[in-house]
């Protein structure tokens, strides 16, 4: 009778060999379901930082709206769409004890890059600069930009206002109006963002480095849009219009030409870092 005879060397190295190949099935594994190689927003900051964040669509008034904030002059030369980030200290109280940095980021869809490396920092304040004179042409882009901001308002203490520009302008839209468009658009976005999530839904993982720069603007976080302590159950469809006021988001008209708003603006700003709002602290640049 013939018995077969495993030599014990032979059989640990069979065992190494085996946990070797478990070993590298469970790494190979690991790194196919990592979230991100590189991402900037997979690293974002977990805390605050003391910045306001001007977003929004080419023309829409930022640049503007960042020389009568930092500087108090609006630009006296036809300002040209920006491809640099703009940064300066926006001094919030007269001893200037409290400047955030306030960032001027270029509107154009190409660089939206840029504006996600702002918004990742978690930005305690992001203006959304929305153009009042224009928004039956540009809200699609508006209501794009206010999403996109809404997605990165993941702290608690940080907060969304939507600057509607160019209020001098006779043919701005009142804020109620631009409130009520902007709901419906984002509204209208959202329902598309949930359609294609529900057709292309990247949630287990896969990078999305490899998508072009416009892809940016869609949403993937499902609820993200909802306002403070509104959360959407993960995985339910969010099917109801919501306004603005629901989403915490509060509307200011304003006009970088006249100056007229940017005392309110102020004033919204500084109770969002907390400062008290006595006269003593407004700074020599608010005074209109
Ligand atoms: N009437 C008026 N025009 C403005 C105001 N703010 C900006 N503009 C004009 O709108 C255009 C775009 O402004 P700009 O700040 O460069 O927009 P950006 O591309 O968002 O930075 C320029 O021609 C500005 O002069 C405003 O408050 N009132
Ligand atoms: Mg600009």
């Amino acid at each position: 009778m013939t018995q077969i005879e495993i030599e014990p060397s032979t059989l640990a190295v069979a065992t190494l060999i085996l946990a070797l190949l478990i070993s590298i099935a469970i790494a190979v594994w690991q790194r196919s379901s990592a979230p991100s190689k590189s991402g900037s927003r997979k690293s974002k900051s977990k805390s605050i930082s003391s910045t306001v964040a001007v977003i929004g669509a080419p023309n829409a008034g930022k640049s503007a709206l960042f020389a009568k904030l930092t500087a108090g002059s609006f630009p006296s030369l036809p300002t040209y769409s920006s491809m640099a980030t703009n940064q300066s200290p926006l001094p919030l109280a007269a001893a200037s004890h409290l400047a955030p940095t306030l960032i001027d980021c270029p509107g154009h869809s190409r660089l939206l890059a840029e504006t996600h490396k702002h918004l990742d920092r978690n930005p305690r304040v992001t203006l959304v600069a929305v153009d009042a004179t224009a928004l039956a042409a540009t809200k699609r882009d508006a209501a794009e930009r206010l999403a996109l901001a809404l997605d990165h308002r993941t702290l608690p203490g940080m907060r969304v206002i939507v600057v509607a520009t160019k209020a001098d302008n006779p043919l701005a839209m009142p804020v109620s109006a631009v409130k009520a468009a902007l709901a419906e658009e984002v509204h209208v976005l959202r329902l598309a963002q949930e359609a294609q999530l529900g057709t292309t839904d990247d949630v287990d993982g896969h990078s999305d480095e490899d998508e072009d720069d416009a892809s940016h603007l869609r949403v993937r976080r499902k609820g993200a849009l909802a306002g403070k302590g509104k959360g959407t159950p993960e995985g339910e469809v969010e099917s109801n219009k919501q306004s603005l006021d629901d989403l915490d988001v509060k509307v200011l008209g304003v006009s970088a030409k006249s100056g007229k708003g940017i005392e309110e603006l102020v004033t919204v700003i500084r109770q969002a870092f907390g400062v008290a709002t006595t006269t003593e602290s407004i700074s020599p640049f608010m005074v209109l």
